[in-house]
């Protein structure tokens, strides 16, 4: 009798701790939602607003994507209204996809100007890094149907944040066009400092957005290995993970390329770990491994040079300005 008490016990507190986790919804999130939308508008087309999109409908669509329903059985088509409002444009050579890089794939981003990740267009922009799921079980009369206590916590039963986002990414890939890059980290590691795979054909980019780029107009694809400075390199170019995205773009007659750190990269995560070894682009043995800074501040032959061309110039410019001054006399 015991034991099956005890057994019952270990089910409930399971499906207790499979079902909810402390974060509700994100409070004030109607708010939110509408500032960002017509923030984002004002920042991309400025002051004409004839061009703007209506917010408050955006919201509509999105609040009737989850509002007042159980958040373990949504599906894609509940969040088809609010896509289909926001809409998305192609994007021609900027694309930028991410997996386990979210911080410095949007510090190389920098909101469109280098390049254009799925937070950096309408549709992610406007909710990226909110939480929000609805409850069934809430009333219509006296609440807006979103559950602000909790959302269930991620389990295979109860996937709630893909019919967003895997909606979400599936559409971004299909815009892509032309050149379109993908940032790995491959010195990723789980909470508890175990090694991850820098490519996972069960994350996003593995299952929603790699399988929807439309391959007869995307010219490359550009794989950028990035490791953590300090860090372990699990994994590189042509190596482990990477081979398998390699092979699985190949599957799908996409052509590839691989970068590991490229110089643009390290100079930007360079920029909070300006002493470490990689940042003074040092390699194993202590030696220089790039010259352009070298090449620039220790050329005194060089800068002798320009010095004298700047100061003919501006004599130059002294005798043009008084024989003129001269002549209108
Ligand atoms: P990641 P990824 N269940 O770093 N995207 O390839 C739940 F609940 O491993 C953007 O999977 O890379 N959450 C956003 C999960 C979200 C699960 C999703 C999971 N099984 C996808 N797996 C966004 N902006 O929030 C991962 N997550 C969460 C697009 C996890 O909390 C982007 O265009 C982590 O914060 C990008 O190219 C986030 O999803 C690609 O998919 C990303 O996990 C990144 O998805």
């Amino acid at each position: 009798m015991g034991a099956v008490y005890l057994a019952s016990l270990l089910v409930l507190l399971s499906f207790v701790e499979q079902s909810f986790q402390d974060k509700g919804s994100t409070p004030r999130i109607k708010e939110i939602v509408i500032g960002r939308c017509y923030d984002y508008q004002f920042k991309k087309f400025g002051l004409n607003t004839t061009t703007w999109k209506n917010c408050s409908k955006i919201w509509d669509a999105l609040h009737g994507g989850f509002a007042f329903k159980n958040p373990c059985n949504l599906t894609f088509a509940d969040y088809k209204p609010y896509f289909d409002e926001v809409e998305m444009a192609e994007i021609h050579n900027k694309s930028l996809f991410w997996s386990g890089t979210y911080k410095a794939v949007h510090s190389y981003s920098e909101f469109d100007v280098r390049f254009t990740t799925l937070e950096d267009t309408m549709a992610g922009w406007i909710v990226n890094e909110l939480t929000f799921c609805g409850n069934g079980n809430l009333s219509r009369n006296t609440t807006d149907g979103i559950d602000y206590d909790s959302c269930p916590k991620w389990s295979r039963s109860c996937d709630y944040t893909t019919p967003f986002w895997g909606q979400a990414s599936k559409k971004f890939a299909e815009h892509a066009r032309g050149i379109v890059r993908v940032m790995l980290n491959g010195s990723r590691v789980s909470g508890d400092g175990n090694h991850i795979p820098a490519y996972k054909r069960d994350s996003f980019f593995g299952k929603y957005e790699l399988p929807s780029f439309q391959v007869e107009k995307i010219t490359e694809l550009m794989i950028i290995v990035v490791h953590t400075i300090n860090g372990t390199e699990y994994e590189k170019c042509g190596k482990k993970s990477i081979k398998l995205l390699r092979d699985d773009a190949k599957d799908r007659g996409i052509t590839v390329s691989c970068h590991d750190d490229p110089d643009d990269v390290r100079h930007i995560l360079c920029a909070d770990h300006p002493y470490s070894r990689e940042c003074l682009f040092l390699d194993e043995a202590g030696y220089r491994n790039r010259t352009i800074i070298r090449d620039i501040c220790r050329n005194p032959r060089g800068l002798g040079v320009s010095v004298k061309a700047s100061l003919l110039l501006i004599t130059a410019g002294i005798m043009a300005f008084l024989f003129n001054a001269g002549s209108f006399k």
